[in-house]
């Protein structure tokens, strides 16, 4: 694959150099969004802990890094375009749902698009997007952390979850918005990956079996499946070893 990616407004763009760790559920959605777009890049691995345990933080986190994020925080991302910004001072970018957008918005790569052409869809997409990342992502780590009695607020989350997908694709579909896959679904398989994997290791958590879910059930088994997803998916007996901080409050 050529090392020049198209801009979507016409100009070359340089092959994007990708910060991430691999057990980051954030990074995982940047992740996915270059390889679903078959974007060539260059991973780099940026160690935030120390011996892969989340009660030591890393001190030293490489600079390049740190300059390209000064938050400090994967994923983030520099490019041509991104660089002549930084040019001026600024930083690169971050922000694992704003780097699904860009990644969408400036490589061509296979040609596929990961948000709605149609302007209102896209819309749509990134309001719920941001309404299941309060309700989902947030009770997961307090859940893992111990810091509920049980799962409802995470079922909570998860029938919205369910109830977005029959509204956005009534006519039915294996992703999350109808037929094809779409940064929704980037947006959220992380977070299921690690409920199914990391919460059933420490919780003994397991999605609703009941027919309600069906749909759900059956589109986590697709998308487990589609290379971008199962490239990007932490090994779960590794994600757990290193979750295990945050189960038992080290972390
Ligand atoms: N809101 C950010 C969250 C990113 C985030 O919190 N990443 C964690 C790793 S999963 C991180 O980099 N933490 C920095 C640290 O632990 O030093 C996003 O969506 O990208």
């Amino acid at each position: 694959m050529s090392t020049e990616q198209k801009q979507s407004a016409g100009g070359a763009v340089s092959k994007p150099l990708f910060y991430c760790s691999w057990f980051c559920p954030f990074a995982q959605r940047a992740w996915i969004a270059l390889e679903e777009k078959g974007v060539d890049y260059e991973y780099r691995e940026v160690a935030l802990y120390i011996d892969d345990d989340p009660s030591k933080k890393n001190p030293n986190k490489p600079a390049d890094f740190m300059a390209c994020n000064p938050n400090g925080t994967v994923p983030a991302l520099e490019d041509s375009l991104i660089n002549a910004g930084r040019k001026q001072g600024w930083p690169g970018l971050y922000e694992s749902l704003v780097l699904v957008d860009y990644i969408d918005e400036v490589y061509t790569g296979n040609g596929r698009h990961l948000l709605p052409t149609d302007a209102y869809k896209r819309a749509l997409v990134r309001i719920w997007t941001s309404q299941l990342s309060d309700a989902l992502v947030a009770p997961f780590y307090q859940y893992l952390r111990g810091g509920l009695p049980d799962a409802s607020k995470l079922d909570a989350g998860l029938k919205k979850l369910n109830d977005a997908m029959q509204l956005l694709s009534p006519q039915g579909g294996a992703f999350l918005g109808g037929d094809e896959i779409s940064a929704f679904d980037i947006a959220f398989f992380p977070f299921a990956y690690r409920m199914a994997t990391v919460l059933g290791h420490f919780r003994q958590y397991s999605f609703p079996a009941t027919p309600e879910y069906a749909r759900f059930n059956d589109w986590y088994k697709t998308v487990s499946a589609r290379p971008a997803f199962v490239k990007t998916s932490p090994d779960p007996k590794r994600i757990a070893a290193l979750y295990s901080s945050f189960a038992t409050g080290k972390a």
